[in-house]
Formats: structure tokens, sequence, C-alpha cells
């Protein structure tokens, strides 16, 4: 079995970049499931270093395409801070949100520390959605579609140099898997940019072990894994408690064989659980979903393999 760093949970109690408010929630949902508890009982150090501080959510219209951009820059700059911070002290950091904007600040410094560890980042991007939006072609405004667009060096300043003057990542480390509501002009983007996208149409023709096969084809001891977990990846009839459902997503074995098999690596480092609505929730019964997924990412098997 796999011996995990300390884990270091952040509440991120964000919804300013979505257009649901709910999400602030998440963080509160998450422990009340148990999560905590949960990873103590895989063996693994938890600390919980509580909720970052942010501002609070004006609930306005799109400016220059964007939603909420001060608000959205101030959350992903303390949390960035706060990644690199656990990182830094050889802690595995998990990102307990909030909405999916927070996938910039998170990631931002996962990148930087993998670049001065000399270890080779990939992103597994598991989401309904591709967010590679930009304020030119984005139909709401709302940041938690743009995430993987900023990171890549597309967007706003505040928001494309939130850790310095290049971008963080390059679309070629990232893996999307589960995909299936990309907006007109954003798939016009993913395929100039090359990002490498497993839809649900690829997973339902190619399966999903084939399917993570691939996406983590190439990673070796030196890789860190970044699992950026969405919740609307999965399908809405086991995960109703989010923004943004949309049909046809993962069931729960296909979910339990992805996150199983991402343990089976060893290799990841960080970790973002976003999206989780309570007010949208039935019983935190989708809370209790994702804490059982996030119980395979640290290595418990559904089968009889440990
Ligand atoms: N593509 C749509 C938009 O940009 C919906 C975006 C996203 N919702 C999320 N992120 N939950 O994955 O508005
Ligand atoms: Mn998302
Ligand atoms: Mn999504
Ligand atoms: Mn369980």
């Amino acid at each position: 079995m796999a011996v995990f760093r300390p884990v270091s949970l952040i509440g991120v109690p964000t919804d300013v970049g979505a257009g649901h408010r709910g999400a602030r929630l998440g963080p509160e949902a998450l422990r009340i499931a148990g999560l905590p508890e949960a990873l103590v009982a895989r063996g693994v150090e938890v600390r919980d270093v509580g909720n970052l501080q942010g501002p609070r959510n004006p609930w306005s219209g799109p400016v220059h395409g964007y939603r909420h951009l001060d608000e959205v820059v101030a959350w992903n700059r303390a949390l960035m801070e706060a990644t690199y911070a656990e990182l830094a002290d050889g802690r595995l950091p998990i990102m307990l949100g909030g909405d999916h904007c927070l996938g910039i600040g998170s990631i931002t410094a996962v990148a930087r520390w993998c670049r001065e560890q000399g270890k080779q980042l990939r992103v597994l991007w598991l989401d309904a959605h591709s967010d590679f939006n930009t304020s030119e072609v984005t139909p709401s405004g709302n940041i938690h579609g743009m995430p993987v667009a900023c990171l890549c060096g597309l967007g706003p300043d505040a928001l494309t140099r939130l850790g310095g003057n290049a971008p963080a990542i390059s679309p070629q480390q990232v893996r999307q898997i589960g995909i299936r509501s990309v907006d007109a002009e954003e798939k016009r983007l993913i395929k100039q940019h090359h990002v490498d996208v497993y839809d649900m149409r690829y997973i339902d023709e190619t399966g999903m072990k084939r399917t993570l096969q691939q996406a983590l084809a190439g990673i070796d001891a030196n890789t860190h894994l970044h699992v950026s977990f969405d919740v609307d990846f999965l399908d809405p009839s086991i995960a109703p408690g989010v923004g943004t459902t949309v049909p046809g997503g993962p069931n729960y074995r296909e979910a339990q064989l992805v996150m199983e098999m991402i343990a089976d690596t060893g290799l990841m480092g960080s970790l973002d659980i976003v999206e989780l609505n309570p007010l949208l929730d039935h019983h935190n019964k989708t809370a209790e979903l994702a804490v059982d997924l996030v119980e395979s990412l640290f290595g418990k098997s559904t089968l009889m393999r440990g």
C-alpha cells in the first residue's frame, strides 16, 4: 500500500466564481461528512488548517466578461500562499471548495513547487466541464468556467500572472476526464491549444480502465499528480449537490475505478474537491459520496486488494 504524505485540509469557502451561491458552504459539509476521520482511518496524518478568509460574494453582474474578478483574485492569492506553505512543509494539501475558480490558486502554487523540486506536474481534471473559457467567449462571465485557460496563460493578468510572468502550466500537462459540457467557442480554444480531453463518448467507447491508463501514460516516479475533482464530474443521479449538473456522467463504479487507479500510482501530491453545493444536496449525500471517493484516492479499495 502506498504511504501518503501527511495531509493538510485547507477550507476555501468561496462561491465568487460560480453562478449559484452555496459552494461557500462546501468545506463544512465535507468536514461534517467525515473527511478528516476517513483520512485518519486510512492511516494518514491530518492537519485541518481551517478556512481561508476572503471577500464576500457581491452577487453582481459581469464587467468586461468577468464576474467578481477582484474577489476571485483575492481568494486565489490567499489560496496560492496557503497551498505553497503546506507543500513546502512536506504535506499533501487538500483544498475543500468552494467553486472551481480556486484551481487557479492551488495549481499555481503546485506548479511553482514542482518547478523548484524538479518534478514533472500532471494535472488530472475530473469534471463535466472543460473550464477553458475566456472573457471573450464565456457565456456567463463566471470565472469557475475559466481556470484551466487562466492556468495556461489565457485570461486576465491578475490571474494568469498570480505566480509570476510565465503561465503556471502548459495545456500538455493537463488530462481532462468526464467532459460532457463544452461551449462552442470554448471547444475551439481546447482544440487550438491541444488539451487532452477524454470526454464521455470516449469513456463510453473505450472504457474507464483504458481511459485512465492513457491519461496516466508517461508518468514516472518523478511525477507529481494534482487531482482537481469537480464533483459535477459525477452523474447527477448520484451527486445532485452541485450548481451545474450535466447528465451522463460516470456512475459510482466508474468513479471508484478512477480514484483507485490514481491511488495505485502512489503519485498524488495535491487535491482539489470543488463545486459541492450543500444547499442543492439531499441530506449531505453528495458530500458523503465525495468522502467515499477520497477514501479510494487514499488507497481504500472496494475490491479485495487492501
Ligand atoms: N461553461 C459554462 C460557463 O463558462 C459552465 C461552467 C462551469 N461550471 C462549472 N465548472 N461547474 O466546471 O459558464
Ligand atoms: Mn470545474
Ligand atoms: Mn464542472
Ligand atoms: Mn466509505
